[in-house]
């Protein structure tokens, strides 16, 4: 009996996690955060993506991501994403996509077993009830919230340095259980998904990063290759499914 490329692949890694990071989106036109040009190069941490300071001043907090809200209406998915969602399409095996990522660039390229373990600039949440609510418009101080109508109460449906991150039990299981784990943009600077690698490892899987230039664990991975998300992760999950 001959195997296709597909039914060989889910032999060999019948479970796949793919963790992406800023540098999938760079290519789209949005800003990664570390380095030049990048986002906290023009703001302090602590004033923009801590509790503290959105306590501190939710204007300046607000305006942040107001902007980025609107910038992301003026970007379009790229081949990196693309290549993501049409690869879950053809593999029959377990595939789950986390990203750190708050834009909604995978959903537009079609991924679906998609996880925002950071948030998404596309929805706010109320300070009060925790419900959660799609949002495409700015926030200000006066915006009053839909549940409780109380002005203020809605923050940006982002994790914040010092917040847990969302989905944590889904991602460790699938993280115990795959084959493949694929870092695809990250610095590895932001735990805990800069050590999901070491999940993944101690559950026996290959781990790959995939990155414009090593990143900070690069030399941890079972392999590291290095150059632009649209031009490497087409060709690594084609590859992939032969
Ligand atoms: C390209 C490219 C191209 C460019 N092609 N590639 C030790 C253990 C555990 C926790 C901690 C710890 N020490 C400290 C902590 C706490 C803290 C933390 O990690 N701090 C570090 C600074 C040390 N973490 C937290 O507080 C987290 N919560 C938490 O830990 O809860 C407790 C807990 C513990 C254990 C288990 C479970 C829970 C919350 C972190 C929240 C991070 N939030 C942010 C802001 C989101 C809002 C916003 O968007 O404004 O998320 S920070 C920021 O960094 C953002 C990103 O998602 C995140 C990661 O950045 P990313 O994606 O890696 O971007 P860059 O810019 O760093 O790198 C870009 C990469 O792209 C580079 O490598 C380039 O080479 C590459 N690139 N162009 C391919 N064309």
């Amino acid at each position: 009996m001959q195997l296709t490329a597909d039914q060989s692949l889910m032999l060999n890694y019948p479970s796949i996690v793919v963790l992406t990071g800023a540098g999938i989106s760079a290519e789209s036109g949005i800003r990664t955060f570390r380095g030049s040009g990048g986002l906290w190069e023009n703001h302090s941490i602590e004033d923009v993506a801590t509790l503290e300071g959105y306590y501190r001043n939710p204007a300046l907090v607000q305006a942040f991501y107001n902007d980025r809200r609107q910038r992301l209406s003026e970007v379009v998915c790229n081949a990196a994403h693309k290549a993501l969602s049409d690869f879950e399409k053809s593999f029959d095996g377990e595939f789950l996509l986390v990203t750190q990522n708050v834009d909604d660039l995978h959903s537009r390229a079609g991924s679906q077993n998609l996880i925002h373990m950071h948030g998404e600039l596309y929805k706010v949440s109320c300070q009060d009830t925790e419900q959660v609510f799609e949002w495409y418009d700015d926030l200000t101080t006066e915006t009053l919230c839909p549940c409780c109508q109380m002005a203020g109460n809605l923050r940006p449906h982002i994790v914040w340095f010092g917040e847990m991150p969302l989905e944590m039990d889904r991602i460790y299981k699938a993280l115990s259980q795959c084959d493949l784990f694929v870092s695809i943009g990250t610095s590895g600077n932001v735990y805990p998904a800069a050590g999901f690698f070491e999940e993944a490892k101690a559950a026996g899987a290959e781990t790959v990063e995939l990155n414009l230039e090593p990143g900070t664990n690069a030399s941890r991975f079972d392999r590291s290759l290095s150059g632009p998300a649209t031009e490497l992760v087409p060709e690594f999950f084609n590859a992939l499914l032969g």
